[in-house]
């Protein structure tokens, strides 16, 4: 599966986005709020390859935000790695019968609409895993 992206955890959005944008080049191509998880985020991607993969920063809106959780016991920096699964209901079953079954029972809507789940850490050599649909 390629990687759709790499999400990074950080305290001030707007901060973190000046050290990619301004000093490593990319170019911010999508910034939302998602409600449901407390968090802001943004995508920032290489100009010359606007379909690869990107950065996600997550800024967390909430102490009780999973994101402010993470950010209090560890510090900012890499969350979770997200892969592209076009379709995610029948990845979600691979995953199920393999032993590392997802957070949600079926794929839920994620940042800019896309269908999503996550796998706990504790099953992906303590690594946050999300998978993202077409
Ligand atoms: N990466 C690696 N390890 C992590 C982790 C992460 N992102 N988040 C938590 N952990 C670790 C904890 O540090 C803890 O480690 P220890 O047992 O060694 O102390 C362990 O996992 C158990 O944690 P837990 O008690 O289950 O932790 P939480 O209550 O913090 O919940 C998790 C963890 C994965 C269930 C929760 O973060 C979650 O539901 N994540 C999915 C949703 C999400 O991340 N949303 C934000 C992104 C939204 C978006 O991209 O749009």
């Amino acid at each position: 599966m390629k990687i759709d992206h790499i999400g990074v955890a950080v305290s001030s959005l707007d901060e973190s986005a000046r050290f990619y944008k301004e000093l490593l080049g990319l170019v911010e191509v999508h910034r939302e709020e998602v409600l449901s998880q407390k968090v802001r985020v943004a995508f920032l991607v290489d100009p010359s390859e606007l379909g690869g993969t990107a950065i996600e920063l997550l800024e967390p809106t909430a102490p009780e935000a999973s994101v402010a959780k993470f950010i209090g016991a560890r510090g900012p920096g890499l969350h979770h790695l997200a892969f592209a699964a076009p379709l995610v209901a029948p990845a979600m079953d691979v995953l199920r019968k393999g032993g590392a079954p997802p957070l949600e029972a079926a794929p839920r809507e994620g940042a800019r609409g896309h269908q999503i789940c996550f796998v706990h850490p504790k099953h992906c050599g303590g690594v946050l895993i999300e998978l993202v649909g077409g």
